[in-house]
């Protein structure tokens, strides 16, 4: 299942105690102090995994806790750690304060971690407090708390694409021809119920992510159909895909598909209206579709237009070279430019 916000209770370990022991050796009759230190607490670390792509492993975890550091012993014998906890996050994850709501941080790089929780100190034992002055030090000290928060996590995926789209438009037929991802559909509205992720491998090893997103109705803004929730996956892409089906068939006009689907975006957040949005022309393998071809095109001639059959596998070439060029495009553009200096002579 789909999961893309939790709350979650983190303990990380508290340090166990130091002791106070002493040497007890056959003919050395005061044999000086020997308590050990107690064991770190263990630390949980948050880690941003590409494999992953939702919060589902953390649905039924309300407490995560990772363990104690165990006390010292006698002959100056460590406590055992407490085992550290990583946990794996999808690259995207938001990490916020469940109480203010406050971003701590965004775990978007891949492989990138957050100490979330730091375990307790170990206390030290009597060994330690030893000194020419001291030599029968009665002191030891007891392990420190580990820290606890209370965490929201929540995701906003990570693609470069976003295919948007009313339902049965040919949204999953299309990502499943252009990704390795197995998609179902479904001749029924609704057959994506959560978003799915893959990507566009091209031959030089590089990859394009891809979101496809559950069909947006008429009205989604007041939660009709699944509502915009979903949107959020569509926030950090670069390019967006609206995928209209342009037979007409099911009375449907196409050009008020996609009227319908910038209004709804629009009212999510105006800022989508300003990302680069291609738009997708489907089923054109279904007969009547030229003329609807022909008036959307004049309607919407200002936006880049590529007609395809995700059914019959047409159109997909020149659509899948625009991408690939529009992303690399909006990455340059918001990348940080790096200004290299000279060394002094
Ligand atoms: N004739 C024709 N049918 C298509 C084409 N692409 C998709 N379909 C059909 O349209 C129906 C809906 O396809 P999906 O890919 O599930 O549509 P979707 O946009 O993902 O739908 P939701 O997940 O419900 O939002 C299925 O019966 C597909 O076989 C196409 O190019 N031509
Ligand atoms: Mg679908």
């Amino acid at each position: 299942m789909f999961v893309d916000k939790v709350i979650l209770t983190l303990r990380a370990g508290s340090g166990g105690d130091g002791v106070v022991a002493w040497r007890r050796e056959k003919f050395i009759p005061k044999g000086g102090p020997a308590g050990g230190d107690g064991g770190k607490g263990g630390t949980i670390t948050l880690q941003a995994d590409p494999q992953i792509v939702s919060l589902e492993d953390f649905r039924n975890r309300r407490i995560i806790a990772a363990r104690n550091g165990m006390p010292g012993s006698s002959s100056t014998k460590k406590g055992r750690n407490g085992e550290d906890l990583l946990l794996k996050v999808p690259c995207g994850t938001f990490v916020k304060d469940a109480l203010t709501g406050e971003t701590l941080f965004d775990l978007t790089t891949p492989l990138s971690t957050l100490v979330i929780c730091q375990g307790g100190k170990g206390g030290r034992g009597n060994f330690r407090f030893r000194s020419p002055t001291h030599q029968a030090p009665n002191v030891c000290e007891e392990g420190t708390p580990g820290e606890s928060k209370e965490i929201e996590l929540e995701l906003k995926l990570i693609a470069d694409v976003g295919l948007i789209g009313i339902p049965n438009a040919g949204k999953s037929s299309l990502m499943s021809q252009l990704t390795p991802l197995e998609v179902k559909i479904g001749a029924y509205p609704f057959t994506t119920l959560f978003p799915n992720l893959s990507y566009i491998q091209f031959e030089d090893q590089s990859r394009i992510l891809v979101a496809d997103i559950p069909g947006i109705i008429e009205g989604a803004h007041e939660d009709k159909g699944l509502g915009l929730a979903f949107l959020k996956h569509i926030e950090r892409t670069s390019v967006l895909v609206y995928v209209i089906d342009i037979s007409g068939i099911e009375e449907r006009d196409p050009l008020g598909d996609f009227e319908i689907l910038r209004s709804e975006l629009s009212s999510y957040d105006p800022a989508l209206m300003d990302k680069p949005s291609i738009i997708v022309l489907n089923k054109i393998d279904v007969e009547g579709s030229r003329a609807h071809i022909k008036r959307f095109r004049k309607k919407f001639s200002s936006y880049p237009i590529f007609e395809i059959s995700a059914l019959e596998k047409k159109g997909l070439k020149p659509l899948v070279e625009k991408l690939r060029s529009v992303v690399a495009q909006e990455k340059l553009a918001q990348a940080e430019p790096v200004v290299e200096e000279l060394p002094v002579q």
